[in-house]
């Protein structure tokens, strides 16, 4: 049975473009697969959170991955740092890794342009963990957004390293990619991103997402409401994709091309659609939230069985390098 592995920074709060781009995969691949899903909390030790932020971020995550579905029957839910061995297999990955290689990370510098007072060096070995995630479960498919395909390229590269100089040990993971792998943020300039300020929040109230769709840019040549829109090149049009069903998005787009709604109107309509999605998820955070107990249950569990896997295959590398 193949084995699934993907991560989740606890860096802010979820946006539609995690769910769309991550979660609602995890929740489909989890009915066919045997799933390992981390809250990566190392990772998000490169943006310096204050500690107690983090801590409370890593517990809301968990809520909401749970209140978008994920079952802790299912999948094994869990904590990154709460398994050591990942960070013990980064650091025999990153001695199989090449300097050239993290270069062309474009993350990187994407991230460092991000945070230029603080380039570290964990952000520049950032895919060397992210491999160690994946493989200390020796798991064959990784469900992520297009950001990550180039890290899943590196990954590879580093099993075929190893595999190479120590004899088959690791399977070359492969990209499940989701059907929205890259939502792009409010501003239509960068994909949605927690660290950016550009994205929809999912626990967010209808009328704060409705205020920022107003401020959202749409068609730029549709500068009065008698003007023609252009929905095929409008940000706010491609959420209707997302939310909206096929009926609903043809009548929009013909409305707009004819100019028979403006930009509010379809903004409107939108948010009544993602609100349908949205309110269930954050009534059931809210539930999960009442319950703190059960949510540290669900971890330490999921850090049991994560710690189990996750050991068998450092005893093997131990072995395998001459440890
Ligand atoms: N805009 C997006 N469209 C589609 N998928 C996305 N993902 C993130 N943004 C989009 C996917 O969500 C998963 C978790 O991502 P992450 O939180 O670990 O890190 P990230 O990709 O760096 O996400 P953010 O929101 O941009 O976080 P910050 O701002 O903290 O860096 C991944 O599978 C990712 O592909």
């Amino acid at each position: 049975m193949s084995r699934i592995m993907s991560g989740i920074q606890p860096t802010g709060s979820l946006h539609i473009g995690n769910y769309l781009g991550a979660l609602l995969n995890w929740v489909r691949l989890q009915e066919e697969y045997e799933c390992y899903f981390s809250i990566v909390d190392l990772h998000a030790l490169t943006a310096r959170p204050e500690p107690q932020e983090l801590r409370l971020a890593v517990r809301e995550l968990a809520i909401g991955v749970l209140a978008s579905g994920v079952d802790p029957e299912r999948a094994v839910l869990f904590v990154q740092s709460q398994v050591p061995e990942h960070s013990e297999l980064a650091w025999v990955f990153s001695c199989m890794t090449q300097m050239g290689d993290l270069n062309r990370m474009t993350q990187f510098k994407d991230k460092s342009q991000f945070q230029a007072d603080n380039i570290n060096a964990g952000l520049f070995t950032y895919p060397v963990l992210q491999a160690a995630d994946i493989l200390i479960y020796r798991a064959d498919r990784v469900p992520v957004g297009e950001d990550q395909v180039q890290h899943l390229e590196l990954a590879r590269e580093i099993v075929r390293r190893f595999n190479g100089i120590y004899g088959q040990t690791f399977p070359e993971p492969i990209v499940v990619p989701a059907k929205a792998p890259r939502v792009m943020g409010l501003d239509g300039e960068s994909k949605m991103s927690k660290s950016r300020g550009n994205e929809i929040g999912l626990f967010e109230e209808p009328e704060e997402t409705m205020k920022k769709l107003r401020g959202a840019k749409t068609d730029p040549q549709r500068l009065r409401r008698n003007d023609p829109g252009r929905p095929e090149i409008c940000n706010v049009f491609s959420y209707h994709g997302y939310f909206s069903d096929a009926a609903t998005c043809e009548q929009i787009a013909a409305d707009c091309r004819s100019a028979s709604i403006g930009c509010v109107d379809c903004k409107q309509s939108l948010a009544g659609n993602l609100e349908k999605v949205k309110g269930p998820i954050r009534e059931r955070a809210q539930e999960l939230r009442a319950n703190q107990g059960a949510i540290d249950e669900i971890l330490n569990e999921g850090g049991n069985r994560a710690r189990a896997v996750a050991k068998e295959t450092m005893d093997l590398v131990r072995e395998r390098v001459g440890l």
